[in-house]
């Protein structure tokens, strides 16, 4: 018998215990639980956290609504009539793992382990129960499964960054609070990432000057005190443009670049070809703006780019980011703090992920599978075809990209869909097993973030609602039932958490497991005043890479340039859909996390579609109007907010919500499932639509849809 390793819970009354949020924000937040009885009373921010400051935000302030919630699962399902009725009944543990186990063996005989594809998302971000350990991964290995290739967020931009600098984890975000000049690029810092807003105030009080890039007036691009609202996907033409004006002008670094960059004569010629005619044509930025802004990077040390994920989803997300990583290489901006490119930390927290994944356990090389590619890889993709889908922090029928086909997948009778959760997604109805997931206060975790510099500890504070099981407890089992032998898939929790941190990586000098747990979080071990790269950059030439043979290798432009939007730049397409829709992340959801919160849902409102005066006026559109959003993959309604937020031609909503809460379908439906330049990262923002009004569709006050933003009775970070 193998001894189970549930978490260990302290019962009694009221204390605190302290966690980690588990989502998928760059703020890695720390948090504390109050407890009373075996109950989670209050969840509040810790206090004496650098980061979180005692703040969490607007969405996890209903973390607990969430984990006492009447619509929680909390026991396992088995599908009952035909797939996607909707109909399902309880099952236990064993007879849902048994079974499932015997299909996945009987799959594992007949079409070989690949057969076998494990869906993680990014509803947790753990080491033990989520992303970051790649949680399962060890079972999924002992069994041959197909690899889970995670495209649908960073990727592109992730790799391009590393071409130039061989890496793609950029400055302390933190640092930002000593340049003076911040551009926010394709990021809408306080939505997605509020608790960096700090730091940016901080540099402001000593002068500092905040720039926007969106083509979206968003909340952030408002506070800004310029925002430069650029054709969506011209990006990269736009960081040519600036560029040309710093090096047209004799402003560039050249000590810097001579002793740290690679590839300079070269990547020169390319800057000065492209003229600021070209970056504004391509950008529909006017000339002024972009000799103004590259006079002001030209002057301003330090500055500072933080890059958003939305500005990377994008043919051309890839190229954009090394683009950006060039910019302070010219200024020599990354050899100061509060300077150079931030983008993502992760990969500063030095733990041993491949303790936890433990590929070595694969009986032979695998097949990777794009996460991003999940309709076209189950309806088409044979040797083998995927037979068993096993989703888990999740909700593709929401997230992923080209929702029909998405749908029409998961319905083939062949397929062994199993979802793990703590709701009743959209995914989850089509599936044959729903088996049920312990929340964050449930189980034991470590966690970093990828836009700070902190790792932090959560520890269980109450038991599981029902029979509800840790996503690390499940793969326990499910090996169990699948009579695996090698005894590191039975390790605990604690066990794998000391596997990780058994490293003399510099980032945990002065961290244990131990010590994190008695403190719940910790500054990893960076000076204070961290400057990455002030000695090389770890490219094979040991110096920022203008020129890289790797990009080289891989089939790229050996050299950085501007690499254009598909479908937006796409004429013909333009002619049939002319507006370009951008679904960026809402500021009430986490992706498709909370849309079943009612709290949280009615802040954020109907799903609303902002367009330009002009295009309203095109096509007899109101304030209010319900229109059908869509292209030749599919459509959503929507409520239109007419509003000069967006420029001419573009359209912006949000993504998240759930197709049953919200209709029929929503933006992923429209969304195609095509790759970007490097990675294969996916293209959510560079999608053609057209809108029409619904025949008869009576009109919605649009005061209604969208609460007014600073009324709201609470703190709205
Ligand atoms: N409240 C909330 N917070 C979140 C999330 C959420 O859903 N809700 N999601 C989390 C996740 S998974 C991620 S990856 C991050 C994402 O957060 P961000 O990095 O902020 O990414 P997005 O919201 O997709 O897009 C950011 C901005 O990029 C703009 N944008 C789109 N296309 C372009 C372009 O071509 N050029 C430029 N310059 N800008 C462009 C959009 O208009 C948008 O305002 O946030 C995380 N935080
Ligand atoms: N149109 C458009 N689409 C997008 C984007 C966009 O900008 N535009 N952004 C994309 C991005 S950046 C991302 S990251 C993806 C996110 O897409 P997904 O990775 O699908 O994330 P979510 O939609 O939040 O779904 C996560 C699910 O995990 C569950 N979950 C949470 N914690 C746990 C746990 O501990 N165990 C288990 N078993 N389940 C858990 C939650 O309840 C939730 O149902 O969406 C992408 N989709
Ligand atoms: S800001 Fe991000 S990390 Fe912090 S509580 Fe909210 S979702 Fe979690
Ligand atoms: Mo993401």
């Amino acid at each position: 018998m193998i001894e189970r390793h549930l978490p260990l819970v302290e019962t009694g009354t009221r204390h605190q215990v302290h966690g980690a949020c588990p989502l998928d924000c760059p703020d890695g937040c720390s948090w504390e639980v109050t407890v009373d009885g075996d109950r989670a009373v209050a969840l509040a921010g810790r206090k004496d956290h650098p980061y979180t400051r005692g703040v969490l935000c607007a969405k996890v302030n209903h973390y607990l609504d969430q984990v006492y919630a009447e619509d929680r699962l909390l026991y396992p399902l088995r599908r009952l009539g035909p797939k996607g009725s909707g109909r399902f009944e309880r099952v236990t543990w064993d007879r849902a793992l048994s079974e499932i186990a015997e299909r996945l063996t009987a799959i594992r005989d007949d079409y070989g382990g690949e057969a076998i594809w494990p869906y993680q998302g990014t509803g947790n971000l753990g080491y033990i129960q989520g992303l970051q350990g790649k949680a399962g991964s060890r079972l999924w290995n002992a069994l041959g499964a197909s690899e889970h290739a995670m495209t649908i967020c960073s990727i592109a931009g992730q790799v391009g960054i590393d071409y130039a600098t061989g890496t793609s984890a950029g400055i302390d975000p933190e640092s930002l609070r000593a340049s003076r000049l911040i551009i926010l690029w394709g990021v809408n810092t306080l939505t997605s990432s509020h608790h960096l807003w700090r730091s940016i105030t901080r540099a402001r009080n000593h002068g500092a000057r905040v720039v926007a890039i969106d083509p979206v007036a968003t909340r952030t691009a408002r506070l800004a005190d310029e925002h430069i609202a650029p054709i969506p996907g011209s990006d990269g033409a736009l960081a040519m443009g600036l560029l040309h004006v710093v090096v047209a002008g004799d402003r560039h670094d050249r000590d810097y670049l001579d002793r740290h960059t690679v590839g300079w004569p070269a990547f020169r010629r390319r800057i000065l070809d492209f003229t600021v005619a070209d970056a504004a044509r391509i950008s529909g930025v006017p000339a002024a703006a972009i000799i103004a802004l590259g006079e002001r990077i030209a002057d301003t040390r330090p500055t500072a780019i933080r890059a958003g994920i939305g500005l990377q989803r994008h043919a051309g997300g890839g190229s954009v980011l090394r683009l950006l990583a060039c910019i302070p290489a010219v200024t020599g901006d990354w050899q100061h703090h509060g300077g150079g490119l931030a983008y993502s930390t992760d990969g500063y927290l030095g733990v041993d992920r491949e303790v936890l994944a433990r590929t070595d356990l694969r009986p032979r090389p695998v097949r990777s599978l794009a996460m991003t590619r999940l309709a076209d890889t189950l309806l088409h993709v044979q040797d083998p075809p995927v037979r068993a889908l096993i989703v888990y922090g999740a909700n593709p029928v929401v997230s992923a990209p080209d929702q029909e086909n998405v749908r029409a997948a998961l319905s083939r009778a062949d397929l062994l869909t199993v979802v793990i959760d703590h709701f009743r997604t959209d995914t989850a109805d089509l599936a044959d097993y729903i088996l049920p997931a312990t929340m964050q206060p449930e189980h034991l975790d470590v966690h970093d973030g990828y836009g700070q510099m902190y790792v932090a500890w959560n520890e269980p504070a109450v038991p599981p609602r029902g029979e509800c099981l840790p996503n690390s407890e499940i793969f326990r089992r499910l090996a169990e039932h699948l009579n695996l032998s090698d005894p590191c898939l039975y390790d605990s929790d604690e066990a794998m958490i000391e596997q990780m941190f058994a490293t003399d990586h510099p980032s945990l000098a002065g961290i244990t497991p131990e010590s994190l747990r008695a403190t719940g979080w910790a500054r990893l071990s960076y000076p204070e005043e961290f400057v990455p790269f002030a000695h090389g950059f770890p490219t094979p030439s040991g110096r920022f890479e203008f020129h890289s043979e790797r990009a080289r290798r891989d089939g790229h432009d050996p050299l950085p340039g501007y690499v254009g939007a598909r479908e937006v730049t796409d004429a013909d397409r333009a002619r049939r859909y002319p507006l370009s829709l951008i679904a960026a992340a809402p500021h009430y959801l986490l992706n498709s996390t909370f849309a079943n919160n009612a709290t949280l849902s009615t802040r954020q409102g109907a799903q609303t579609l902002s367009m330009h005066p002009d295009d309203a006026e095109a096509r007899g559109l109101v304030g209010g109007s319900r229109v059908r959003v869509f292209n030749d993959r599919g459509g959503f309604d929507a409520v239109v907010t007419v509003t000069t937020a967006v420029r001419a031609g573009v359209v912006g909503t949000t993504k998240g919500q759930w197709r049953k809460l919200a209709g029929d379908s929503t933006v992923n439906a429209t969304v195609d499932e095509r790759d970007a330049d490097m990675g294969g990262g996916a293209v959510f923002h560079d999608n053609r639509v057209q809108v029409c009004a619904i025949p008869d569709a009576p009109e919605v006050n649009p005061d209604i849809t969208t609460q007014p933003e600073k009324d709201r009775g609470e703190s709205d970070s």
